[in-house]
C-alpha cells in the first residue's frame, strides 16, 4: 500500500539521519572538541589549555589595574597557566612577589597574614614563573610586598575563577 511505503521510507530517513548525527558526534568526540549538551555554547572555547601572561605586555608591576585586566582577559579555564613576570629587585626597582589569599575577606582587606607565597621576589625574572589553574575554585592573587601596600594602593591583585572547558576534560 502507498501509505506504508511512505511510512517505511520516512522511517528509513529518520534512521539514516540519526546514524549520521551519531557519527558526527563520535567524530567530534575523537577530535577532542565535543561540547556536551551545548550549554557552554558561546563561551570562548579555543583548543587546549592557554598560557596567559598576567598583565600582558605590562607584566606584574605596581600601579597597573589587574582587576580590570582579569575581567578583560577572561574567562580562564581549568588547566590554563598564568605566567607572572617581574624584574628581580635591584637598587632602582621595587621587589614584587605573588601570594594567594585563602578567602575573599583577606583579599578585600589585602590581609596577607594567612596568605600563601607562590612566587618569591626573584622568581618573576627572565621568563617568569608559571602557575597552573588546576581546580574549579576562585583564586585570589596579590603582590605580597610592603605589607599589603602593593596589593592595595598598587592595584596588584585580581581574582580568577577558572571554568570547565567541556565536561569530557
Ligand atoms: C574540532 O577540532 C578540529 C581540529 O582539532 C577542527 O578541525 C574542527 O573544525 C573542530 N570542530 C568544531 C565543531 O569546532
Ligand atoms: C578566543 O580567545 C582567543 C585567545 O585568548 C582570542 O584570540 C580570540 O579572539 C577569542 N575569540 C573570541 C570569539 O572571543
Ligand atoms: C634595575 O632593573 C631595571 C629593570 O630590569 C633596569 O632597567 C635597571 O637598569 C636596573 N638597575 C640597576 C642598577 O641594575
Ligand atoms: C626564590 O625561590 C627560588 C626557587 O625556589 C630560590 O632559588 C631562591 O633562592 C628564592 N629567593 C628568595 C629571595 O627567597
Ligand atoms: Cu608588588
Amino acid at each position: 500500500m502507498m501509505g506504508s511505503h511512505y511510512f517505511a521510507q520516512a522511517l528509513a530517513m529518520v534512521l539514516i539521519a540519526s546514524m549520521l548525527a551519531v557519527g558526527l558526534a563520535n567524530k567530534d568526540w575523537q577530535q577532542g572538541n565535543y561540547t556536551g549538551w551545548g550549554f557552554n555554547h558561546g563561551l570562548n572555547e579555543t583548543k587546549g589549555p592557554n598560557k596567559i601572561t598576567v598583565g600582558g605586555s605590562e607584566n606584574w608591576h605596581y600601579g597597573f589595574n589587574y582587576k580590570q585586566w582579569a575581567l578583560q582577559n577572561g574567562p580562564f579555564y581549568i588547566k590554563d597557566t598564568l605566567v607572572f613576570k617581574y624584574d628581580p629587585p635591584n637598587d632602582t626597582t621595587r621587589p614584587h612577589s605573588v601570594y594567594l589569599f585563602q578567602n575573599p575577606w583577606s583579599f578585600m582587606n589585602c590581609d596577607l597574614s594567612q596568605a600563601r607565597m607562590v612566587g618569591n621576589q626573584t622568581q618573576g625574572g627572565g621568563e617568569g614563573f608559571e602557575f597552573v589553574l588546576k581546580k574549579w575554585k576562585p583564586y585570589y592573587f596579590a603582590c605580597g610586598e610592603h605589607d599589603g601596600h602593593h596589593c592595595n594602593e598598587g592595584l596588584m591583585r585580581f581574582i580568577v575563577f577558572p571554568m570547565y572547558r567541556g565536561w569530557h576534560y
